[in-house]
């Protein structure tokens, strides 16, 4: 076959636009994946993610659903481990921001190299293309289209390895009326390791390659937006949005070339190791000028509160307790105050009691009163 491009061509063209690994497969459906996807939503695997229905699921395997003419998909890897960093010795309370969260919001980065990319590509072909750009859309899932296209492989933590960067990449796809030459899919796997599975501090890789989303702390911190189940809540540790365990622990990830990108760069030390205490009492205006057209948005400013209490629930130092308590007492969101009574709770045990014991005569909404009643009988 006359390809309008070689794979060098393509390579360098893709990387141009700051796009270093790439692979290309057909737009052909991913016909096996439809099955497993309905099969993990009816089994519970995705609960409390309303938009990911059969329906959705079913289309997001089928290129076609996506592009009026597909031909290819280029997927795309965008690496960002930049190094070991550990946080400041500073003597104050700190969580945890997951890596890929730390510089500038992934969709916008990738988007932007991808549109580059399609640009550069039609000033190589001298047309115009038409060109669909996805990126974490659950529009297509972005793991099967790089897997197929050979950009890495499935660990058993369910993310896909790419040699030389593990899994510290972001995936994105480019849909294509042109035919490309493809790539084999690689031929590799965990071997005997699960290191993942049981370092997975709530257990939530239940099997190999399958998650049981409402127990990922990656869910949790992000995804859910109210009561996080209690059972689960020490389990968290100091994670306020997101959470690398499983990639922490994995030996090809800790492989990983050290990239130094600008755009995942974080703006200060509270996008990576934020202050518990200004979390929990941050304003919206604090909070867009420090997460703003970061990934960390998502998980909106009460979220973040709400999680910074558990964190400090968590932490076992004392220093906690006075900011417990102040947000059970004073905070302006019932659910930061219902999780802060567990928290604290958590932390000091029956020293809590004066206090639940008063929050509790002046608490007015049902959700925290439930939880400083189940604090005070623990
Ligand atoms: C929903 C979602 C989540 C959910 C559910 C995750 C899950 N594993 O199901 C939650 C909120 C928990 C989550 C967490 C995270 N996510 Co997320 N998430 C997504 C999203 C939007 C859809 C994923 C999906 O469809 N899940 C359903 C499952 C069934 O599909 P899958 O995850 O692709 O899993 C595959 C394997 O299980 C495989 N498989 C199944 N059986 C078998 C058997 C064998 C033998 C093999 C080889 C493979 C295999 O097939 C599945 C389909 O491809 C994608 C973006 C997208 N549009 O694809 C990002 C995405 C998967 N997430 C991503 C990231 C970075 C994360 C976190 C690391 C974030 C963090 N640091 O907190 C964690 C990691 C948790 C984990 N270990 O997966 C990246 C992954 C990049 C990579 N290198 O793989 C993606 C691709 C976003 C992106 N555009 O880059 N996420
Ligand atoms: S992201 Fe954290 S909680 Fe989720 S599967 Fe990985 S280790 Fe477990
Ligand atoms: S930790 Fe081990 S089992 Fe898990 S993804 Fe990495 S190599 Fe595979």
């Amino acid at each position: 076959m006359n390809w309008p491009l070689s794979r060098h061509e393509l390579a360098s063209l893709a990387a141009s636009a700051r796009l270093r690994v790439v692979g290309v497969t057909t737009a052909e459906p991913f016909i096996e994946l439809a099955g497993f996807l309905s099969d993990h939503i009816a089994a519970g695997h995705v609960a409390g993610m309303h938009w990911f229905t059969a329906q959705r699921a079913e289309e997001s395997t089928n290129p076609a659903v996506l592009h009026p003419c597909p031909r290819s998909i280029v997927s795309v890897a965008v690496p960002f481990w930049s190094g070991p960093v550990s946080p400041p010795n500073d003597g104050v309370l700190r969580g945890r921001i997951a890596r890929y969260a730390w510089g500038r919001d992934y969709h916008l980065v990738l988007r932007e190299r991808m549109r580059a990319f399609v640009s550069a590509l039609e000033a190589a072909l001298g047309r115009s293309l038409i060109s669909r750009t996805l990126v974490d859309t659950a529009r297509i899932v972005d793991r099967a289209a790089a897997a197929r296209a050979g950009v890495g492989w499935y660990g058993k933590n369910s993310m896909i390895l790419v040699p030389n960067h593990g899994s510290w990449v972001m995936l994105g796809e480019v849909i294509l009326d042109i035919d490309l030459p493809t790539d084999l899919p690689l031929v590799r796997d965990c071997g005997r390791c699960a290191l993942c599975i049981t370092h997975c501090p709530t257990g939530a890789i239940v099997e190999q390659y399958r998650i049981h989303a409402p127990a990922c702390i990656s869910y949790l911190t992000i995804e859910e937006r109210g009561c996080i189940p209690r059972d689960l809540r020490s389990h968290m540790h100091d994670w306020v949005f997101g959470c690398d365990v499983c990639q922490d622990v994995c030996p090809y990830t800790n492989a990983a070339a050290r990239v130094d990108d600008p755009d995942f760069a974080p703006r200060s030390v509270e996008n990576m190791f934020p202050a518990l205490k200004s979390l929990v009492w941050m304003t919206d205006t604090q909070f867009q000028a420090l997460y703003g057209g970061t990934a960390v948005k998502r998980a909106k400013r009460v979220g973040l509160a709400r999680n910074a209490v558990l964190a400090l629930g968590n932490s076992g130092d004392l220093r906690a307790q006075p900011i417990l308590e102040q947000a059970l007492r004073e905070h302006e969101s019932p659910l930061v105050r219902g999780h802060a009574a567990w928290a604290l709770h958590h932390l000091v045990g029956e020293d809590a009691r004066k206090t639940l014991r008063d929050c509790y005569a002046r608490e007015v909404d049902a959700f925290a009163r439930a939880e400083l009643e189940t604090a005070l009988t623990a």
